[in-house]
């Protein structure tokens, strides 16, 4: 296939300065007549041809300067219309009719039917699946959008901008035309047509304007877009308080649908979501889904600012709308909910998500340079690294300096189509900082380790620490440089303080940052009195591996004792993935005891201490999960040996703390109604995993068989249904519970993903013939991109047993689902292709039959662009 790479950037030779668009909208043939008025870039030829951008179209009709050009004008094919005829004037108009087929679209890119709603999906490159543009993110244009349809089947139109008209037509017609003041990129245009409920609210903003909002969900589904309304609303409220931004148009719409690749998308006012992230009530929610539906509300809500005002010159710069919106929405949730909490999960999602992907053969800078596929770099090094990547900026330059160069970043480029350069020199103008070398981070893939050792000198009163940095996988053909690496830190005393220093050299310090810019730091603090424990990367100041010298004893110390909460939960975590991970490399029979006495006194202790918030107590409890121990670990995995750890350790501290998990259990039960705010979460967590512990600890489900019977809310309920599925699959009980579950949500689809999921990670071998079964169940569907991640993607991904069975047919079964999907959906093929992306670690046995499997996928011969780029990739 063709790559793209980022030096062959160039600006188009034509401009598109508006753009009116009319939809007549019909089931299986839909008429779009675009209307482009097109202006040739000062200094470009005039004869250059137009060249637009097509994919699987139809020409219906063209005109140019209202003319039908000559048959050897123009050329069309399904991805291209080369208008080589073009007048000399500067500006002209070109109108292109195309017809599409929205109910046979199963891509769902471009203009699709989901439950019978025509709505569409634009980025990255949909909108030239509805008519002939240019189709890239630095034409902006100006849009005009008429839509037509039969009252009945669609009494709601719907685009960007604002309506300015609406009508009756003849023969139970009619229409609407919206306007959207604000120059826009092809991939934010949005349409939505079909027969829908609707919550409306209000919200007046900053400068006193008064903003409608709607939600549009499924008739009879309207109490269960509270939630998003309510998180709308703060997030509306947040932008303005703690960045300056104000919304901008008269209305702000939001629409739930069935059948949606991603999670949901920023279109100007517009926004389409995946109703998974919408739509809650504590019936069919869990606390983790409201959490999803506030944090991707936000998302897409802060994106107006972030990706729309200023969008990306090219795909290459996906990281400056994604990775700063990701860092937006990080800061929401932390303000809305705790801190500290918020900051351990985002940093377990980074190295259960990222790590990996840095790690193996997906890797990519967090700016690529280089795709063949941009679907394919919708990825965790693109949001999750490149939130971070902000995050260090903050750092680095502090608060202010931060929120100063981000006003100049918006005062600079509103309006614009921008890159990662730009952004940068926005901080370092505003701030007099040099950004330089911390750049880097956009350009080098791979996670960095910093290597620590340390010494104290009692007679100088002298604590010396050498840290170096190496960066992982080297990157091949190019030697890497080292990085601007931010470290927060402290260093503790045994009477639990910070120390003070009277003096620090060999790396700048500022404030409790050292900043590592060489490849080996020898950095020494003078005034210190007796040998510190330091703590350090202190709310995970970088994204890096950290392999710290610490012996167990100065871990343990630093779970008590470390003043940072964030630190004592890290310092907690990197001991007990160290005693599994040793766990792991004994045999089985000396596996018994997986935690030293010290480790289980540590958990029991922050378990009983009502001074800790519930959900850093129910964070702290959690172990890592089997995905963790095996990247930790990092070759020649067997799963099923860190399945047997995995369960050894849940039985042991089981065991150790029931009299604490006993009290937590029921302690904990829930008083008054149902509440979804952190606190209460909070609560439920706690007491879900103290369940958890109990039935490890006596190898005993029935407690969780009590509480799926008596849970009021989906958390709870979800919760004692994976208990009982996961540690007793064949029991009467859990056969009754999965059937009620089913019986009570057979009609809900969301909901029932997660019974498809429950049973999907169940662990070992045996589950692939579930899964295979389940496919087969009324209410799976190939089509529906939620349950296929629900159940195929959970499994490949979540299942590390019943995937990674020794016989090689986890790895068949998700290659023939791959081979199936391609046909209809690539994009989500090739994303549950990347379940694959750390077979290379596997031991040998297994690493074979997975090549074998992918192999086999890929002597295929119609392959998708999007599956061939992730399996060449993987295989290299
Ligand atoms: N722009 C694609 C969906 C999102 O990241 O918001
Ligand atoms: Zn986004």
């Amino acid at each position: 296939g063709t790559v793209i790479r980022l030096e062959d950037y160039r600006p188009s030779d034509y401009l598109i300065d508006t753009t009116d668009l009319a939809f007549t909208l019909e089931p299986e043939a839909t008429t779009v007549r675009a209307k482009l008025s097109v202006r040739r870039r000062a200094g470009v030829a005039p004869d250059t041809p137009l060249v637009l951008d097509g994919d699987e179209l139809t020409l219906a009709g063209l005109k140019v300067n209202g003319e039908t050009p000559a048959e050897n004008g123009y050329t069309a094919s399904p991805d291209r219309l080369v208008i080589g005829d073009v007048p000399a004037d500067e500006t002209f108009t070109v109108e292109i009719e195309t017809r599409l087929n929205p109910s046979a679209n199963k891509q769902l890119m471009g203009l699709y039917r989901s439950n019978g709603t025509y709505c569409t999906q634009c980025e990255a490159e949909g909108f030239r699946r509805i008519t002939y543009f240019l189709d890239r993110p630095d034409v902006l244009s100006v849009y005009t959008v008429r839509i037509e349809a039969r009252t009945e089947d669609a009494p709601l139109l719907l685009s960007n901008g604002n309506r300015t008209e609406s009508g009756r037509l003849e023969n139970g017609w009619h229409y609407a035309v919206w306007h959207d003041p604000f120059p826009k990129p092809s991939y934010l245009f949005a349409l939505v047509a079909g027969n829908l409920g609707v919550v409306r609210d209000t919200f007046t903003t900053m400068s006193g304007r008064e903003v409608a909002l709607e939600i549009y969900v499924e008739h009879g589904k309207e109490p269960r877009a509270a939630y998003a309304m309510d998180a709308l609303k703060r997030s509306m409220k947040w932008d303005e308080e703690t960045f300056g931004r104000e919304y901008d148009l008269d209305i702000f719409m939001i629409v739930a649908v069935s059948d949606f690749n991603m999670g949901a998308m920023e279109n100007k006012g517009l926004n389409i979501f995946n109703d998974k992230y919408v739509l809650a009530d504590e019936r069919t929610a869990t606390d983790a889904d409201y959490a999803n539906i506030e944090a991707i509300i936000a998302h897409e809500y802060f994106h107006n600012w972030t990706g729309n005002r200023i969008t990306c010159r090219d795909w290459f710069q996906l990281c400056l709308k994604e990775g700063l919106t990701v860092f937006r929405d990080h800061e929401f949730s932390a303000d809305m909910r705790s801190r500290t909490v918020k900051r351990i999960a985002e940093v377990k999602l980074l190295k259960a998500h990222q790590f990996p992907e840095d790690a193996g053969p997906l890797a990519h800078p967090v700016r690529p340079r280089r795709y063949s596929e941009i679907n394919n770099f919708y990825t965790a090094t693109v949001y999750e690294k490149g939130s971070e990547v902000v995050r260090m900026i903050r750092t680095i330059l502090g608060e202010d300096g931060f929120r100063k160069g981000l006003d100049l970043y918006f005062e600079r480029h509103d309006g614009e189509a921008a890159t990662i350069e730009q952004f940068i020199k926005a901080f370092e103008d505003a701030t007099g900082a040099d950004l330089a070398q911390f750049a880097l981070w956009y350009d080098q893939p791979g996670t960095p380790n910093l290597t620590v050792s340390s010494h104290h000198d009692a007679g100088p009163k002298r604590f010396t620490m050498t840290i170096e940095q190496r960066l992982t996988p080297p990157i091949e053909g190019a030697p890497h440089a080292p990085m601007h690496i931010p470290v927060k830190f402290g260093l503790v005393s045994a009477g639990s303080g910070d120390m003070e220093w009277t003096a620090v050299s060999g790396a700048e310090v500022t404030g409790d940052v050292i900043h590592l810019r060489e490849p080996k730091h020898t950095v020494v603090f003078e005034g210190i009195n007796e040998r510190p424990v330091a703590s350090l990367l202190r709310g995970f100041s970088a994204p890096v591996t950290l392999f710290p010298e610490a012996e167990d004893a100065d871990l343990a110390f630093l779970a008590r004792n470390d003043p940072d909460e964030y630190g004592r939960w890290q310092a907690l975590s990197t001991l007990v993935t160290r005693q599994m991970k040793q766990a792991a490399a004994r045999s089985a029979d000396e596996r018994g005891e997986v935690f030293d006495e010290e480790t289980c006194a540590i958990f029991m202790d922050i378990a009983a201490d009502d001074s800790y918030e519930h959900a850093y107590r129910a964070l702290c409890l959690t172990m890592p999960g089997e995905n963790d121990i095996a990247r930790e670990i990092g070759n020649d995995i067997d799963p099923d040996t860190i399945h047997a750890v995995h369960r050894a350790a849940s039985r042991q501290l089981g065991r150790f703390g029931e009299r604490i998990f006993a009290r937590l259990f029921h302690g904990l039960e829930p008083a008054g109604s149902y509440s979804p705010d952190a606190a209460s979460a909070g609560r439920r967590a706690l007491r879900n995993i103290a369940l958890s512990y109990l039935c490890h600890g006596s190898q005993d489900t029935a407690l969780a068989a009590k509480a799926f019977a008596q849970a009021d809310n989906m958390t709870d309920r979800a919760h004692a249904l994976t208990l009982l599925v996961h540690l007793s699959p064949r029991t009467d009980e859990t056969i009754d519970a999965l059937k009620a579950f089913q019986d009570e949500f057979r009609n809900e689809p969301i909901v029932m993903d997660k019974w498809f999921t429950i049973q999907a990670t169940a662990p070992g071998a045996e589950t692939l013939e579930t899964v295979k079964a389940l496919t087969g169940q009324t209410g799976f569907s190939w089509d529906n991109p939620n349950r296929v991640r629900a159940l195929i993607g959970a499994f490949s991904a979540g299942n590390p047993t019943g995937f990674n069975r020794p016989d090689g047919e986890g790895y068949q079964f998700l290659c023939q689902a791959i081979g199936r999907l391609d046909g209809a959906n690539p994009q989500v093929a090739a994303r549950l292709m990347t379940a694959m992306r750390s077979w290379k670690n596997l031991e040998p046995g297994r690493r074979e039959m997975a090549r074998k499997a992918m192999e086999g996928l890929s002597a295929r011969p119609r392959l998708s662009r999007d599956v061939r780029d992730i399996l060449d990739r993987t295989l290299a």
